[in-house]
């Protein structure tokens, strides 16, 4: 077997080279090789200075994740980063690539550090539901001071090398070649008689009490119910007011607590959920140098958007200067805002805008290698718009529409090529919004697919491959859970309790909220289209209450402002809808509230991966983060069925379900198997991989 952690000694150097693809993870044998190395070539008379270093695209990029909750060898990473603070002789930790979590840890362990120009650097655990668990709050509040601690634990966001470097974190950049660079270094240490500088003695820079509440205040203030980024704050504070071996301990007893928590558990697998989603079993993408976009509305603009923020050059079109002109000015107004907020600079903003340029005939479509159609949703228009640019673009030009609610199918049904047709769902506001549900007709060649995803990684999104039905994966949950707020309604609830329930479960907005900001008419129109009914929604908009656009909707809106108030309007409406339906009305458990939504959601979730329409439950999970705003750290709606227990989603769908009559609450027959037998949705997505 060969070893993923080297020495060799060059003129009076050791250079102990770490290389565990991908990533240098720290697996056992990684830690076990790098305690050995030091230790030898500390007792080695010709070593002067130790130097780590890594192979391939990273330093060392953290503890290995998928060894997390399984048996660890000794030496622990703590075990190993006081085994490297501990050398005699200087250590120097070269960076390049990313450098985080444990990675971090064993270069903050480190007596010195130098990194490429590129490099980034960053305790990420929090992201993971974790604090840094081998002294890392400690060694950094040491290094760059109590502040700078809080900010890169809590926030845990990687920084810059120049960033790193300008508060003392890293000592040199490397101009040319890491590895002669930082021989060089690790040279000029020993040459200059440099000893060992433990982080572990120096003092830690103050901040006053008042100062570091205020900060923690900051970086925590959207952080609700989730636990990593408090105990990251306590960890930095035991960093200031306890000895370093007896707050490393207490870190390291509090990693093991969050570690095997719910909160960790669910941010774990989101982390390689996301990365499995992002995968195609086939089809190689062809390059997209240009791309353009049809339809220069909300949703038109925010794509062309994501696309300049790439640098990718696009062509947004429309039918006339006064459609172009709106669009370009919703764009404006964007980009004034995100340098307003200090987002982007102005010249980004500037060279972005350069970036897209407008026409206002099909033609221009002609030089793109992917044009994604944005249009009203009518399936004639788009028919029309997909058989023009059928006839304008290359032939090996992918084709996509961004449809929310029509048949892919028929849509590309109109095309000669049907192979290079694909849906690109993205979500609004599409500059923002990470999500882009990748459809797939019964038609699309593999090579269009793999093209979609490859340019919805550029541009910064989460792909998920989604099949044709109704409402794809996302919408058709959505839906599901709308038909529950609507019930809940009718049977009790003001549009504040349900939208409650939803924001205490971690959303960042309620249902009924959400409506009312992109406005009552578009589900009004759906359902009158589909003939369905939700009585107190479409009384609602009925009366002309068409959310925040014309002041009300569920809830009322002061002018210009967007804060919903309850609107004793709106309870009238409600109690007379309950009424003339022959409902008594009657006080709702917030629990029940909770669970109706929620379980409505996994329900239908479990109907879509039982039909393949997404490929696995992981992938249900991705687009309810990425889409919808369910809270990363329950893991996304199957990956929370799992951890709430089958069997208990189970019984409560079936006393629901029982209880209303309604039978889109019974349980999906898969969710029922699953209970039966004891599974989980992981476990049926590892038998069936
Ligand atoms: C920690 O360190 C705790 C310590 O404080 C204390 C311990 C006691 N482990 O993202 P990519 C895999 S917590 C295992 O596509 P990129 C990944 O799954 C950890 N596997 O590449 C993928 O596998 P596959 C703190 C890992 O270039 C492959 O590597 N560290 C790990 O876009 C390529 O990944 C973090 O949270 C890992 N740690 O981005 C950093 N990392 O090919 C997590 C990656 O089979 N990692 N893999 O799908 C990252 O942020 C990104 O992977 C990175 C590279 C920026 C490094």
């Amino acid at each position: 077997m060969t070893t993923p952690v080297t020495t060799e000694i060059v003129d009076g150097i050791g250079l102990i080279r770490i290389d565990n693809p991908p990533v240098n993870a720290l697996s056992n044998a990684v830690r076990g090789g790098i305690a050995d190395a030091v230790r030898v070539l500390e007792q080695d008379p010709d070593v002067q200075a130790v130097l780590i270093l890594c192979a391939g695209k990273t330093f060392i990029a953290g503890a290995d994740i998928r060894e997390f909750g399984k048996p660890r060898q000794p030496p622990s990473l703590a075990e190993t980063c006081d085994i490297i603070e501990g050398c005699t002789k200087p250590v120097v930790a070269a960076l390049h690539g990313t450098a985080l979590g444990g990675g971090f840890e064993i270069a903050l362990a480190a007596h010195y550090r130098i990194a490429t120009s590129d490099a980034r650097m960053g305790l990420p655990e929090v992201k993971l539901g974790l604090i840094p668990g081998a002294g890392g709050a400690n060694r950094l509040a040491r290094i760059a001071g109590a502040e700078q601690a809080l900010e890169i634990v809590i926030g845990g966001n990687p920084i810059s090398a120049a960033d790193a470097h300008a508060v003392g974190i890293v000592d040199e950049i490397a101009e040319n070649d890491l590895r002669v660079a930082a021989t060089a270094f690790a040279k000029s240490l020993a040459a200059g008689g440099k000893a060992a500088r433990p982080t572990r003695a120096r003092a830690i820079e103050a901040i006053a009490p008042d100062a570091f509440e205020t900060v923690v205040a900051r970086l925590t203030r959207k952080t609700a119910g989730q636990e990593a980024p408090a105990a990251c704050a306590d960890s930095v504070r035991r960093a200031m007011t306890l000895p370093f071996d007896e707050a490393v301990a207490r870190d390291r007893e509090v990693f093991a607590q969050l570690s095997a928590g719910s909160q960790s558990r669910a941010l774990r697998h989101v982390f390689f959920a996301e990365r499995e989603a992002a995968k195609l079993a086939s089809g190689s993408a062809r390059p997209v140098a240009r791309a353009a976009v049809v339809g220069a509305g909300t949703m038109g603009g925010g794509i062309a958007m994501s696309f300049a923020a790439a640098g990718l050059p696009v062509t947004l079109i429309d039918i006339d200067d006064a459609a172009i002109e709106r669009g370009m000015d919703r764009i404006r107004r964007n980009y004034a805002t995100s340098v307003e907020r200090g987002s982007i600079s102005a010249a980004e903003a500037e060279q972005r805008l350069a970036l897209i340029q407008t026409a206002t005939t099909r033609s221009a479509a002609g030089e793109a290698d992917l044009v994604i159609e944005a249009v009203f949703e009518n399936m004639d228009l788009k028919r029309e718009v997909f058989r023009e640019l059928e006839a304008i673009c290359r032939v090996d030009a992918v084709l996509a529409t961004n449809t929310s609610a029509l048949d892919v199918d028929a849509l590309s049904a109109v095309l000669d090529r049907p192979g290079r047709f694909v849906g690109m769902h993205f979500f609004s506001p599409a500059n923002v919004m990470k999500l882009c549900e990748i459809v797939r007709t019964d038609a699309t060649d593999p090579d269009t697919l793999a093209t979609a995803f490859a340019t919805a990684k550029r541009i910064a999104k989460v792909p998920v491959l989604a099949r044709n039905c109704d409402g794809f994966i996302g919408n058709r949950m959505v839906a599901k859970r709308s038909a529950q707020a609507e019930r809940l309604l009718q049977e009790g609830a003001l549009p504040q309790d349900v939208d409650e329930a939803i924001r205490a479960f971690g959303f960042p907005m309620g249902p009924l909220q959400t409506n009312d900001m992109s406005g009552l008419d578009v589900g009004y129109a759906i359902r009158k289209r589909r003939g369905t009914k939700f009585p107190i929604a479409d009384a609602i908009a009925e009366a002309g209450r068409l959310g925040q656009k014309t002041g009300a909707g569920y809830y009322r809106y002061e002018a210009g402002s967007r804060t919903p108030v309850p609107d004793p309007e709106t309870t009238r409406v409600i109690e007379s809808v309950s009424a003339s339906l022959g409902i008594e009305r009657r006080e709702i458990p917030r629990e029940e509230m909770t669970e109706r939504m929620i379980f409505a959601l996994i329900n239908e979730g479990a109907k879509i991966v039982a039909e393949g329409i997404a490929a696995r439950p992981s992938d249900v999970d991705v687009v309810w983060i990425y889409g919808y705003g369910f809270p990363r750290w329950r893991g996304g709606p199957l990956a929370y069925a799992d951890e709430v227990g089958l069997p208990y989603i189970v019984e409560r769908l079936d006393v629901f379900a029982a209880r209303s009559g309604d039978e889109t609450l019974a349980p999906a027959p898969l969710l029922r198997e699953l209970a039966q037998k004891g599974a989980t949705f992981a476990q049926w997505q590892k038998d069936r991989a």
